[in-house]
Formats: C-alpha cells, sequence, structure tokens
C-alpha cells in the first residue's frame, strides 16, 4: 500500500495545535524558507554548470571572502522573508547589521539566519547547509533592534537546516520533536521523509577537526585520546567523520549518532562557531531529538547572547558521548574553562 505523501505545509497545518503562536504565521516563515530553499537547490545543483562559483571578492563580518552563491542566497532568503508578511526583521551571517524590513512593523517575528554555511565546499561538490532560528520579538510595539535577536537559544520559537546533498531536506523543530521533508523536485514540495527524528543515545562516530588538536585544551585532548582509544580498553574503535560542513557533519550524527565537536583553541579563543545562526538552532534541533549541546560546561541554549556575530565553543549529539566529553573538560581543564 503505497504512504500517502504529506506535504510541509500539510504537516503544519495538521499538527497546529502544537504551536502555541498561530500556526498560519509558521506556516508563512517556513513555506518562506522552503520556497528560499528551493531557489539555492537549483542553483547548488546547477553550480558546477554556470559561471556562479568563485569569490565576489568582497568578504564578510568574519573575513571570510564570500562566495557568489554565499550572496545569491543571502539575498534569496532575504527577500522571501521580506515578502512572507511574518517576519520583522532578518541577522545573516552575511551581514554586519541586523536587516529591518521597514514595511513590516507589525510582524512578530525575527529570524537568525546562516544563509549558506560549508559554502567553501561547493567548489568540491560536498553539502552545504542553510540554519535558521526563529524568535517572537521581545517587544511590538517597540522598534526592532539587536536586543530582539540577543535572546538565548531556548526563547527559540522554531529552528532548523536545509541540508543540500545528494537530496535537499528541510529539517526543523517547534519545541515539538523533529521532522524532516525531503524535496520532490518533481512536484517542487518538501515531503515528509523523516518523521519524528530521535538520535542514538550513544555512538561510534566523532567529528572534530584533528588538524588542530595540539591546540586544543587538555579535557578535550583527554576525549580524542578516548575516542582513538589509546588506552586499547574498547572493542569496536570509534570512527572519525568531518566534512568541515556543519550542517551535514550534525545531520549524520543526528540520524547515525555521533558527537560533533569545535572547541575553542589557541587561535580561536572563544571558537569559531556563531551562537545565534549556527550553535542555538542546531541545538534546539539535537536537544529536541534527544541529544545535547554545550560549550563544554554549559548547556549552549542557556547561553545568554551579547552579539549578533559571537561564536562559542560546540559539543553536540548523543548524550552519552557528550557527558563523556564533559567528564573530561571539569576534570582536566584548569580555572573552569570551557571545552
Ligand atoms: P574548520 C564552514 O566554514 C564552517 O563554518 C562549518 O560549516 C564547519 O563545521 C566549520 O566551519 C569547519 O571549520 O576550521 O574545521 O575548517
Amino acid at each position: 500500500m503505497k504512504q500517502k505523501v504529506i506535504t510541509l505545509d500539510e504537516f503544519i497545518v495538521k499538527r497546529q495545535m502544537e504551536f502555541e503562536f498561530a500556526s498560519g504565521e509558521l506556516s508563512g516563515l517556513l513555506r518562506d524558507l522552503g520556497l528560499a530553499s528551493k531557489i539555492i537547490h537549483r542553483e547548488v545543483n546547477k553550480a558546477g554548470l554556470v559561471d556562479i562559483l568563485g569569490s565576489v571578492g568582497n568578504t564578510n563580518v568574519h573575513g571570510e571572502t564570500q562566495k557568489k552563491l554565499d550572496v545569491f542566497a543571502d539575498e534569496a532568503f532575504i527577500s522571501c522573508l521580506k515578502n512572507s508578511g511574518e517576519c520583522a526583521a532578518v541577522a545573516s551571517e552575511e551581514n554586519d547589521n541586523i536587516i529591518v524590513f521597514e514595511e513590516r512593523e507589525q510582524a512578530k517575528y525575527v529570524v537568525a539566519l546562516d544563509p549558506l554555511d560549508g559554502s567553501s565546499n561547493i567548489d568540491v561538490n560536498v553539502s552545504v547547509g542553510t540554519i535558521f532560528s526563529i524568535y517572537r520579538r521581545l517587544d511590538e510595539n517597540r522598534a526592532i533592534t539587536d536586543d530582539d535577536f540577543l535572546q538565548p537559544g531556548v526563547n527559540q520559537v522554531a529552528a532548523g537546516y536545509i541540508i543540500y546533498g545528494s537530496s535537499t531536506m528541510l529539517v526543523y523543530t517547534t519545541g515539538h520533536g523533529v521532522n524532516g521533508f525531503t524535496l520532490d523536485p518533481s512536484i517542487g514540495e518538501f515531503c515528509l521523509s523523516h518523521p519524528n527524528i530521535t538520535t542514538p543515545t550513544d555512538g561510534n562516530i566523532y567529528s572534530i577537526n584533528h588538524g588542530y588538536r595540539w591546540h586544543y585544551s587538555d579535557g578535550v585532548k583527554k576525549y580524542i585520546d578516548h575516542c582513538i582509544n589509546s588506552d586499547g580498553l574498547r572493542e569496536k574503535p570509534y570512527s572519525m567523520r568531518y566534512i568541515g560542513s556543519m550542517v551535514a557533519d550534525i545531520h549524520r550524527n543526528l540520524i547515525k549518532g555521533g558527537i560533533f565537536m569545535y572547541p575553542r583553541s589557541k587561535e580561536k579563543p572563544l571558537g569559531k562557531l556563531r551562537l545565534l545562526y549556527e550553535c542555538n538552532p542546531l541545538s534546539f534541533v539535537v536537544e529536541q531529538a534527544g541529544g545535547t549541546a554545550i560549550n563544554g560546561r554549559k548547556r549552549i541554549m542557556e547561553l545568554q547572547p551579547t552579539e549578533l556575530h559571537q561564536t562559542c565553543p560546540i559539543f553536540m549529539g548523543s548524550p552519552q558521548m557528550v557527558e563523556m566529553l564533559h567528564n573530561c573538560v571539569i576534570t582536566h581543564n584548569a580555572a573552569k574553562k570551557e571545552g
């Protein structure tokens, strides 16, 4: 018996009781995020064919060269969110300051966005992703400021990612579990393909950039020794999987079990990954799938942001693996240093 296809729109309406705010507002926002991702899907899948590769020559706030597809994705998402009518402003990795939609003063939500994470991998055909985080404005009668975005991750009303890989998937949560939708390009719809995603409580995949190993804290180095089984105590060795595209690494570990780590280091004493539009939204998804996400000591979603583009160390995934990492950090790191 062929299973009925449930589209993203049908799913949101069906589950409207779960979203404490009017589901029409959420469906409007997710619909427009889905629309923009279909546009990006089209461009990413032909990136090798047209002259959209190569850098624009500009750099973003982090000094990283913006690839043409970064800029294209940023513009596509901002345009779709502006037209949605439900979004009052956007904070994007590709823009130094927030973008306030003047004609949307009544809109209730703001969106923090990494429009195309891992874009340096586009030229070598590795999966890339979009990450989004949705907050309710602090006060609808007050003009939008950075403060509407500088809310702890526990205040997110929805969050998720789109992965542009062997297929294009949208994975999101509103705080009632995690569901994955695969794009069927033949009908232009995201269809429910991974209902109620739960991550394994333990796993044998660890994801970290080993090249920086000597620059990590003693606690993280101790955990890496545990992973490579340097004491020979574990029968089945772990596998190290790291492709340098956070959405792809997190998605794989979410499904199969594992831990993703981007610690602080001598070069990056506050880590590299951004709290607002990478760590918080992915932590919300991972926690809702039964995983945990910490900065080495504290829950990521309880951190109080102070700057739009601030970074933080991050360790997220199967709870038993994250707990082992946490124990290594509190035992071996001096002076209450994070991971
Ligand atoms: P490194 C991509 O540039 C990114 O922001 C994440 O997607 C990825 O996990 C990380 O940086 C990779 O960083 O320093 O290991 O190359």
